[in-house]
């Protein structure tokens, strides 16, 4: 309140307002004038990265401008807000989608075309914003985009990572990872100095008993990181709304203890602290789908969650209300386990801090939470030693034994006797050391939980939450399928596309109302229609022909079938069974004779992905794929009929220009294993079809665009388990098509076989537990019916076009509505439009 400006004075402050660019001419001068004041540069010293500098600038005028009104008509509704907080948020470039739902993009085009670029060009220029790893940090992005586009009161929490994800190299076959050092210029983000928390490690705890006999618990010394707050403006499609994502750096406190040092002449201890701290938020760890257990990890998780809750009751307690109406003002949703700690965080401060009671503070937080669990693989599951916790954060460790106790006890009075029930769920597990299992927490610290897909939902009620079905009744656990932001992966990635659709819908209203598409049916007969979508799949896959020339130098034929299968490298997501079927229809062809091999479909296949940094049969598999296009590519028997492409550095910009150019994509997991997928979606929303296994999402794609326009292959999730256990205990042998394959392989065919013995080993010695060889030959079959398929490009288009039609369901609005009335209670605020 003391830094409003007085009533008098405000009438200066209205007359002077800015309102940002209006029209062409109003861009222009806006570049201009960033390129030689803000840049300090000049028309003779002006390339395209000063004219993406300056162009992101002349728009980020405007979005602050939105944002500033946005937050102002959300302090002063004192509505209820959700607090979105994940670790990843995999934004991509900023300046394409500000254009776009700003609604200004034309207006670029031109104004940059006066000034002498191509928007293109200048888009791209542009580094991603790459702090994720894949699925659920696309997720959280995609998100953001629908809380701001139906204008709901929202902000995402999260780190601001001076290193991003890798930049994936492939050097001689073999990924090498360069760090991505991304915030040399950043103009989307604004570092707020102000905004400061202090947050605390390591340290003990103090107990006293106060005049009522209460227990005042204190947690003392330890040290101390400030945490910066950085804010990231999310413009919402076709509405002023503008939400915020604040991001926590790590700086080292200034204070005592560098004064100390200071004093004593030890300024680079000094220095060394300072870049002790910093490193909290240095850089993002690489893995997905992958918990390593690391101490730097958890101060992360802990400086990031303490940050944001700190923030998030500073700003409840400016309403003066009472404690009991926090979650009618407040929700947060849990991004996976990573942000747990918040449970605890939350009823340390209600109880230590501002003193409630223990039950009273505990309704408070239960009514608050919802978790999103988002994979079932068990080495993803995030547990924390206890020792490493007692060090870290002491009085965490204490307020989880006690949540742990009550839980336990009402445990009990339901389920009297059940030890092993008891041990099942307990939040800590019994083992050497103990560990803290954070899924556990989420449970009994959310009112809601909810996996990211049908079969994923019915899967972690039915297996790893199992228990807690039981312990809390059914009502507590839900669904809420994934979506994806039909702005970014249809407007922004196929504008050819996006304006074809809105010429027959009649608007852009589709991009709003996803359930539009389905008007496009009504064309499917109709020729030129239809001409024009084939078309535009030919132009996106000649652009991705240009782009692997450029970067792989080799010549792809736009008219071959592209099959696509582009996502993090993982041994459930069974690259390896797409290279071993590439293999396959190799040697095929090489034993017909040069008639028949005629009749064969050409294909383009093309991976694309990136390894975790310490998975080495991920980094098998990447080698495997490029040994194998070397041989391929350069078979002069081959020529067009297959060529086998890997795409470095797979990304969020990348994959807008990759998408729109497939024909088919593979989605083709263990059953069971992957607990959405949203790329799935992304490809069936640009026209392209999909080979899958019945998993996660693909289920529903299939039961909205019918079965005929699939294709649907392998053992169902629901007969993994007696497989995995036949292949221990039973006879196991392997696919004879695969045992050719592997065959080739340790022939030499694709050059040294040892480097990737550890690949069919796994199938044919260890296991085989991602059931590559029992699903090799459905497979294979399924993969003939889609040459088949595409050769009948008639019945291909029609697929095409039927598909798009009813993917309606998969937009992230209606995922973000679903969340909003069955989780969180809350709703829209629309701002003004000015
Ligand atoms: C993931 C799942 O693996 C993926 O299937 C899902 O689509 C995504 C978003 O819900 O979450 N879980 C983890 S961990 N990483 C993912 O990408």
């Amino acid at each position: 309140v003391e830094a409003s400006i007085p009533e008098p004075q405000r009438k200066a402050w209205l007359e002077h307002q800015t309102h940002g660019f209006k029209d062409k001419d109003g861009f222009e001068k806006e570049v201009v004038r960033h390129v030689e004041t803000t840049l300090a540069r000049s028309l003779y010293n002006c390339d395209e990265q000063a004219a993406y500098s300056a162009c992101s600038l002349a728009f980020r005028d405007r979005l602050i401008l939105e944002w500033n009104r946005t937050q102002q008509r959300q302090t002063f509704a004192d509505s209820k807000r959700v607090y979105y907080l994940s670790l990843e948020f995999l934004m991509g470039r900023a300046l394409d989608n500000a254009m776009l739902n700003i609604g200004q993009k034309d207006v670029a085009k031109a104004g940059l075309a006066d000034l002498g670029f191509r928007i293109e060009d200048v888009i791209e220029q542009e580094h991603d914003a790459a702090l994720g790893n894949g699925g659920l940090g696309r997720l959280a992005a995609c998100f953001l985009d629908s809380l701001a586009s139906l204008n709901y009161p929202a902000w995402g929490y999260g780190l601001r990572y001076r290193y991003g994800i890798f930049k994936q190299e492939i050097i001689d076959g073999y990924q090498v990872e360069v760090p991505d050092y991304w915030l040399d210029f950043n103009p989307w983000e604004f570092p707020r100095h102000d905004v400061t928390v202090d947050i605390q490690f390591y340290g003990h705890v103090t107990k006293r008993t106060d005049d009522n006999g209460k227990t005042i618990a204190t947690w003392e010394g330890g040290e101390i990181v400030k945490a910066v707050a950085y804010d990231v403006p999310i413009p919402g499609y076709a509405t002023p709304s503008t939400n915020n994502l604040r991001l926590w750096s790590s700086k080292a406190a200034s204070g005592e203890f560098d004064f100390q040092k200071f004093n004593s002449g030890d300024y680079e201890n000094s220095v060394a602290d300072q870049q002790r701290a910093e490193t909290i938020s240095a850089v993002l760890y690489p893995n997905d789908n992958l918990d390593r257990g690391k101490e730097l990890r958890l101060k992360q998780q802990y400086f990031w969650v303490a940050a944001s809750l700190y923030d998030i009751v500073r700003r409840f307690k400016k309403s003066k209300r009472a404690w009991k109406e926090f979650p009618d003002q407040v929700a947060i949703q849990l991004n996976d386990t990573h942000p747990t700690l918040a449970v605890v965080e939350l009823q340390r401060i209600l109880v230590d801090l501002e003193g409630l009671d223990w039950e009273e503070a505990w309704n408070i937080v239960t009514s608050t939470f919802g978790y999103t669990n988002h994979t079932v693989l068990p080495e993803a599951l995030e547990k924390w030693s206890v020792p490493l916790f007692q060090h870290l954060l002491p009085r965490h460790l204490q307020l989880i034994y006690d949540i742990n106790l009550f839980f336990l006890q009402s445990v009990e009075r339901k389920f009297p006797k059940d030890r092993d029930m008891l041990a099942r769920v307990s939040i800590i597990e019994e083992s050497q050391p103990k560990m803290i299992r954070m899924a556990h927490l989420a449970i009994v610290g959310s009112h809601k939980v909810n996996g990211v897909a049908e079969l994923h939902s019915d899967l972690i009620k039915t297996t790893i939450f199992k228990d807690f079905v039981e312990v809390f009744g059914p009502d507590k656990f839900t669904n809420v399928t994934n979506g994806i932001t039909p702005r970014r992966w249809l407007h922004q990635a196929n504008p050819r596309l996006s304006e074809l659709i809105s010429s027959k819908t009649g608007s852009n209203n589709f991009l709003k109302d996803l359930t539009e598409l389905a008007k496009i049916e009504h064309y499917k007969d109709d020729a030129d229609f239809r001409k024009e979508w084939a078309e535009i799949k030919y132009a996106n896959k000649v652009r991705l022909a240009k782009h692997i020339k450029n970067t792989t130098g080799v010549d792809v034929n736009p008219s071959a079938l592209f099959d696509v299968q582009v996502k993090r490298i993982h041994e459930y997501k069974r690259q390896q069974m797409n290279i071993f079927g590439v293999i396959h229809r190799y040697l095929t062809l090489k034993s017909l004779s040069p008639e028949e091999r005629k009749k064969f479909q050409p294909r383009v296949s093309i991976f694309g992905g990136k390894a975790a940094p310490g998975y080495w049969m991920a980094k098998q598999i990447i080698h495997l794929i490029n040994a194998v296009g070397a041989v391929v590519n350069n078979d002069k028997d081959i020529g067009d009929l297959l060529k086998v492409i890997f795409l470095e550095d797979y990304n969020v910009s990348k994959a807008e220009m990759i998408i729109p150019a497939s024909d088919i994509s593979e989605h083709i997991s263990t059953a069971g294993t992957e607990a959405s997928g949203t790329s799935n979606m992304k490809f069936v929303l640009n026209g392209g079809l999909i080979i899958g296994t019945c998993d996660g999402a693909n289920i529903e794609i299939t039961r909205e665009i019918g079965e005929q326009n699939i294709f649907l292959f392998g053992n169902l999730a629901e007969d993994v388990e007696d497989i995995r256990h036949n292949h221990t205990y039973g006879s196991h042998t392997v696919d004879p098509d695969l045992a050719k394959v592997f065959e080739a392989i340790e022939k030499g065919t694709f050059g040294e076989p040892n480097d990737f013995m550890g690949m069919i080993s796994a199938v044919r010695d260890h296991g085989d537990f991602y059931l590559v060889s029992d699903d090799f030959h459905s497979y294979i079959e399924t993969q003939e019916l889609v040459d088949k398929a595409y050769r009948d490009q008639d019945g291909w288009i029609t697929k095409s076009i039927e598909s798009v039609a009813r993917m309606g369901f998969f937009s992230s609005d209606r995922c973000i509505n679903e969340y909003a009335e069955g989780i969180w209670n809350i709703e829209p605020l629309p701002i003004k439009e000015q």
